[in-house]
């Protein structure tokens, strides 16, 4: 079946005959107050994160000495005097602030909406507050800034909102002070604290500054913040305005996935995992916000920064999961923001200007997993869909002239393949027993992530499909190809399963045997010093018979990343198809181990 890459046609699909029935549209789904808050969060999908207060004057450095830790917890791990600390407003002067220079580069990034600290832990406003002097009006500077973004952002198009520390360690009436404050806690009264914070969001929230996305609330952690507290703010936001967003740092309900959107009678609207990506999506409604060195606020010494094309590849991954990416950057004490981030984000917009469409308002893949990329999903109209693949590993041409590309699984028809890129290639498409293989360039469009766009006939109807065995009979099962629940996740530094935390975490990876028999079990694992121990199990379709599963006790090395090969002797292979399933027995440290390879090894008997 060719399929034109180019002039987009799809196959000509058969004619309606006139007398066939009119098919009547489906019902729509009645809306939710859910859905109706979180439609612009979904077509979004792509954040700026922006971390800017008094903490980017020190910009990690404190009377001479390195202070540890991100940039804005100066105060906390350099031990300073609040009172101390809040001198620095005297130096706040960021004269080089452009706030349409901010807008301008969020939109070059391809980022649809800026969330801002208008208060960090430290107490300080970046707005003309009635609450209070510590503010950026009470400083040297002198103007509104979250009022001037306000208006570059309605100038630019992007949806404004503010993240806002419940957390305060420079206010007298929030309690716990920092241990080193010599204010007394017996006199504070954590109820006028509340107060006060909510006065200072009713400014923030009721139109000076627009109609604001988000309320992003941070720093709830401390015992002085409850679930009944958390409940009330929520309620007192959405007193003010129904339609905002909340997340989940509103109430208590982060860690976990208990907190997920209101899981259970949290508060908040969607999940927060911070500096990582789920190895699975999290049910309804989440985004990861992300450092791209390793501080939130600038740190003059930070140069640890991730490339642009890990987090292309990251926001492929979390767009395919159904979440957003809120990337972060620290502006300096000038205001500018900094050089090695602006590039990064202009590698990350040159990807969205020709890519974007695979990100932008779609829903996640109907795949557990692609060996080589990753997939994202949009509704068309008609009941079609639109499947973008998006390929990490570009496969090998034979004759230098095209490729072949299999989309494991696949059982619908396919109607179209494009090849976003613009690339003038025929696509031919062949159906096979473990799904579609097309023909492809040879050479790949994007060297990070090539997006392929294939129309097909209904919802996706996707079949797990199998691994099968080299032409050895070996098979290699790899940390990136399997199928994972719990906390364990793949992680790119050594290509394993890792973050292996609780004892429900599974691996599990479906083959498809031709050759039954014993096969020989090996199994490459991690553990650093003094993390060994753990017990893990084997088995061919989970079901724990003679025969049909090993045992293995994991030895440390030097990191979690010295991988070791063990032989955990044989198991039988029934023919057909089958699931290796890794499950851990007992965990002896942190983690029960890091996972990089199963090899299973035909015995010939
Ligand atoms: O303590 C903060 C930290 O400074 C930063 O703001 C992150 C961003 O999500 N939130 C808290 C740590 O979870």
């Amino acid at each position: 079946m060719a399929l034109t890459s180019v002039a987009t046609l799809s196959i000509a699909t058969l004619a309606q005959s006139p007398s066939a029935p009119i098919a009547t549209p489906a019902p729509k789904p009645v809306q939710t107050d859910l859905d109706r808050r979180m439609g612009w969060f979904r077509d979004a999908r792509f954040g700026m994160f922006i971390h800017w207060g008094l903490y980017a004057i020190p910009a990690g450095e404190w009377q001479g000495k390195k202070v540890p830790s991100a940039g804005e917890w100066i105060l906390q791990t350099g031990k300073i005097q609040p009172l101390e600390y809040m001198k620095l407003q005297s130096q706040f002067n960021p004269v080089d602030f452009d706030a349409d220079e901010w807008v301008r580069i969020a939109k070059l990034a391809g980022q649809k909406y800026i969330v801002i600290t208008s208060k960090h832990h430290d107490g300080f406003g970046l707005w003309d507050s009635r609450t209070t002097t510590y503010d950026s009006m009470g400083s040297p500077f002198q103007r509104d800034i979250l009022l001037e973004l306000a208006r570059a952002c309605e100038r630019g198009g992007i949806q404004l909102c503010f993240y806002h520390s419940i957390m305060d360690w420079t206010h007298a009436e929030y309690v716990p002070h920092r241990e080193w404050d010599p204010r007394k806690s017996e006199d504070s009264d954590f109820d006028r604290y509340v107060g006060y914070m909510k006065e200072q969001i009713r400014e923030l929230i009721s139109g000076k500054y627009g109609k604001i996305g988000i309320l992003w609330f941070d720093g709830e952690w401390e015992e002085s913040w409850t679930h009944e507290r958390g409940l009330d703010l929520a309620k007192f936001v959405r007193s003010i305005d129904p339609d905002i967003i909340i997340n989940n740092r509103v109430d208590k309900g982060r860690s976990g996935m208990a907190g997920m959107n209101g899981a259970g009678d949290w508060a908040g609207d969607y999940g927060t995992p911070e500096q990582e990506i789920p190895s699975t999506g999290i049910s309804g409604d989440w985004e990861t916000c992300m450092t791209m060195n390793d501080t939130w606020g600038f740190k003059s010494d930070d140069h640890h920064w991730k490339s642009a094309d890990e987090m292309i590849r990251m926001l492929c991954d979390i767009a395919s999961k159904g979440g957003n990416f809120l990337l972060n950057v620290g502006p300096q004490a000038n205001g500018q923001i900094p050089q090695a981030s602006i590039d990064r984000l202009m590698r990350i917009g040159s990807w969205m200007e020709t890519n974007g469409d695979s990100i932008y308002g779609t829903t996640a893949s109907p795949f557990v997993r692609l060996p080589w990329g990753r997939c994202t999903r949009k509704a068309l109209p008609e009941g079609k869909n639109r499947l973008y693949f998006q390929v990490f590993e570009w496969p090998k041409s034979i004759e230098g002239k095209s490729a072949t590309l299999l989309i494991p699984g696949l059982g619908n028809e396919i109607t179209n393949v494009r090849f976003l890129g613009a690339t003038s290639f025929v696509s031919h498409a062949t159906r096979t027993a473990d799904g579609w293989t097309i023909t492809v360039p040879a050479n790949a469009p994007d060297a990070v992530s090539s997006v392929i766009a294939v129309d097909i006939t209904g919802a996706p109807v996707v079949v797990p499909y199998a691994l099968t065995a080299d032409a050895t009979g070996k098979w290699i099962l790899t940390a990136r190809d399997a199928q994972l629940s719990g906390t364990v996740r793949f992680e790119e530094k050594c290509d394993n399963l890792g973050y292996w935390t609780d004892l429900d975490g599974e691996a599990r990876w479906p083959i498809r045997v031709v050759s039954a028999g014993k096969y020989r079990v090996l199994a490459e694992i991690a553990a650093e010093p003094n993390q060994g121990g753990s017990r893990f199990q084997i088995s061919v379709d989970g079901a724990v018979s003679a025969g049909s599963s090993v045992v293995g006790q994991v030895v440390s090395g030097s990191s979690w990343c010295d991988f070791k090969s063990i032989d955990l002797g044989t198991i039988d292979c029934p023919r057909g198809s089958q699931t290796i399933a890794v499950k851990p027995l007992s965990k002896a440290g942190s983690a029960v181990m890091n996972l990089r390879a199963i090899t299973l090894e035909p015995t010939n008997h």
